[in-house]
């Protein structure tokens, strides 16, 4: 499909999806977000693709929700469109792993995009932030909810309630990010690590990812009993037989998804 607003990018079992609105600091409007859906979505179908890559330019991931777009909606457009509902519903739907890799600004729904990633790849220019009370309102795609878990009720709260940014160092220090890498080696850090997923086996990939987001939405006990229901049924696979005999015979295993 031919997009506008993404460019989208298959190289090596790893489809990379740059966000492509430069005049607005990849600012997120309706078109944006369905291309991203969409585009998404026929990543996770494609049987080449084993790890997916989202990021912006050097300058923003995302400047947040278009502000032009949406200042004149009323309540009841919002609410009766569900605004940006469905977009949220099929960006995290996706069950192949997914990295943002974050250079300039990630703000308002740009953090909330990134978050909505499996993990994110900080460049050392990068700014996050939920600056959405300077709007007169506040986040609206996860950012209450998700940043408080990731970085704690402390500092999620001096996020939203001053608006202020956080740098790629404060990022990393508050768990929000995994590793902050010089803004020059970004793509090729997101790239390197996109393959390491992609040489797994796509089934251990895709159930190690339901854990880890099971771990944001039941109770430890409940958790514990889905990885280990997840563990066993892994030695039903061909996989976890062959990944076992390649460490004893001590060869690169050969996954085969099955
Ligand atoms: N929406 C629309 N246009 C934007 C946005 C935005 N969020 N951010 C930047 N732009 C545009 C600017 O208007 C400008 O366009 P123009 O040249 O036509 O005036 C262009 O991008 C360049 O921006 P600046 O000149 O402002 O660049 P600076 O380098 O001076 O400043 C900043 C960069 C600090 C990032 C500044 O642009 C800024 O503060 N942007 C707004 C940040 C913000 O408030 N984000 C939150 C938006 S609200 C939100 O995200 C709600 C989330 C809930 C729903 C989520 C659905 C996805």
């Amino acid at each position: 499909m031919a997009y506008e607003t993404i460019i989208v990018d298959i190289e090596d079992r790893v489809c990379t999806i740059k966000l492509n609105r430069p005049d607005a600091l990849n600012a997120l409007n309706s078109q944006l977000l369905g291309e991203l859906a969409t585009a998404l979505g026929e990543a996770d179908a494609n049987d080449k693709v084993r790890a997916i890559i989202l990021t912006g330019s050097q300058k923003a991931f995302a400047a947040g929700a278009d502000i032009k777009e949406m200042s004149e909606k009323s309540f009841v457009e919002v609410f009766l469109q569900d605004f940006f509902g469905r977009e949220h519903d099929a960006l995290t739907k996706v069950r192949k792993p997914v990295i943002a890799a974050v250079a300039g600004y990630a703000l308002g729904g740009g953090c909330e995009l990134a978050m909505m990633c499996d993990f994110i790849i900080a460049a050392d220019n990068a700014k996050f932030g939920q600056p959405e009370i300077n709007l007169g309102v506040i986040a609206g795609i996860g950012g209450t909810q998700r940043l408080t878990r990731f970085v704690g009720k402390s500092k999620s709260m001096d996020m939203h309630l001053t608006g202020r940014f956080m740098d790629a160092e404060e990022a990393e220090r508050s768990g929000l990010v995994s590793r902050v890498v010089p803004v020059k080696s970004l793509m090729e850090e997101a790239q390197g690590a996109a393959e390491k997923i992609a040489e797994k086996s796509m089934l251990s990939a895709m159930a190690a990812k339901e854990a880890v987001n099971r771990a944001y939405e039941t109770t430890l006990a409940e958790g514990i009993l889905f990885e280990k229901r997840l563990f066993h049924s892994l030695f039903s696979t061909e996989d976890q037989k062959e990944g076992m005999a390649a460490f004893q015979e001590k060869r690169t295993p050969q996954f085969r998804d099955k």
